[in-house]
């Protein structure tokens, strides 16, 4: 393993101004999110969907350090024959891969789950490192109810994440540790809170048990929130002064960027509280994006499988991405936002 190079990828990833677009959806999320627009979820529309935005120039070379791939998009080429890599890397941003196979239930913990995909990781890395893969992402799924998470449920993904970060770092492959503790719950805020605290305190000492180097990794948490179906608001001075303190207790300073999940906030919301926990200032790790939804939300429902809407998705890719950007440095305005509508 090259600390060094990791290191160098990791900060690549988390550069000023600059955020990862998650667009590893798998079979079914993708399905999901086309049939909200109307679109037959076909190989052929998955990839001109994804092509059209690794071919947004602007958010592309300007917001967004690396697209977080499914296996299938890995291997893709565009309509004009071009590997959809290619078309990534001649951005400038890098291209990373989605290793976990998804979740199953954890045995005698009804309501849990453990993201399972550990078996032939070691075999599977080298193949996406030769295709151009320079990270990887692992998603944990913690969910919130009554009387759960399990600490089983807690250690089990936080023993997989580490083994996880272990084999990617061996391969020379920076891994994005994503614990996600959902919002899906009528938890509170200090529910939230609490519960991301033990699964990050978990992870990060089943990381040090299996000697993962903290430099060469990024870090992708969920924010502090109240549940969604809580019914409860925070402001977003609440969620960002929460969720940083939080971090700060739990997240060494070795750690090369922290980049958020967006976990179904509304697009405005998820780039409110980036841009609140940047003006902060004076964090040991940049704080960027990771979005999935909150980037690609407006993209989806304005290209609605039609070529004629192409341009204007673009658009609005280029436009979150750029808000996003700015509040990855602190510096973006609500008015930014009315003056594009
Ligand atoms: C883009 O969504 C990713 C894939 O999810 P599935 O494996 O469930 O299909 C997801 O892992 C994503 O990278 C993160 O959860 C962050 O996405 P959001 O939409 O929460 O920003």
């Amino acid at each position: 393993m090259n600390l060094a190079e990791l290191n160098k990828v990791a900060l690549a990833m988390v550069a000023p101004g600059k955020g990862i677009l998650a667009a590893d959806e798998s079979g079914g999320t993708i399905k999901k999110r086309f049939d909200a627009i109307g679109v037959e979820s076909t190989e052929d529309a998955r990839r001109d969907y994804r092509e059209m935005l690794f071919r947004t120039t602007e958010a592309m070379k300007s917001n967004i350090s690396g697209v977080i791939l499914y296996d299938e998009t890995i291997w893709q080429k565009a309509k004009d024959g071009t590997p959809l890599v290619e078309i990534i890397k001649k951005t400038g941003a890098l291209p990373g891969i989605k290793v976990d196979e998804g979740v199953k239930p954890l045995p005698h913990c009804p309501g849990e789950v453990v993201t399972i995909g550990l078996d032939k990781l070691a075999d599977r890395l080298p193949k996406y490192y030769e295709q151009g893969a320079r990270f990887a992402k692992w998603r944990a799924v913690i969910d919130i109810g009554k009387g759960i998470p399990s600490y089983n449920c807690i250690r089990a993904n936080a023993h997989a994440l580490a083994r996880y970060a272990a084999l990617c770092q061996q391969a020379q492959i920076v891994p994005i540790v994503e614990p996600e503790v959902l919002m899906d719950g009528d938890h509170d805020i200090d529910r939230c809170q609490e519960v991301t605290e033990f699964v990050l305190k978990e992870t990060f000492q089943e990381m040090y048990y299996a000697k993962v180097a903290l430099e060469g990794i990024v870090l992708k948490p969920n924010m502090i929130v109240p549940g969604k179906k809580s019914g409860k608001k925070a402001s977003v001075d609440d969620v960002a002064a929460r969720t940083v303190n939080l971090l700060k207790c739990c997240v060494p300073a070795a750690v090369a960027g922290i980049a958020f999940l967006s976990g179904g906030q509304s697009d405005e919301e998820a780039t409110a509280h980036l841009d609140a926990m940047n003006r902060k200032g004076n964090l040991p790790w940049q704080l960027t994006f990771s979005y999935g939804r909150a980037l690609q939300h407006a993209p989806q429902t304005t290209w609605k499988g039609k070529a004629e809407n192409v341009a204007a998705a673009q658009r609005a890719f280029s436009h979150r991405a750029k808000m996003n950007g700015l509040a990855a440095m602190g510096q973006w305005k609500a008015d930014l936002e009315k003056k594009a509508a």
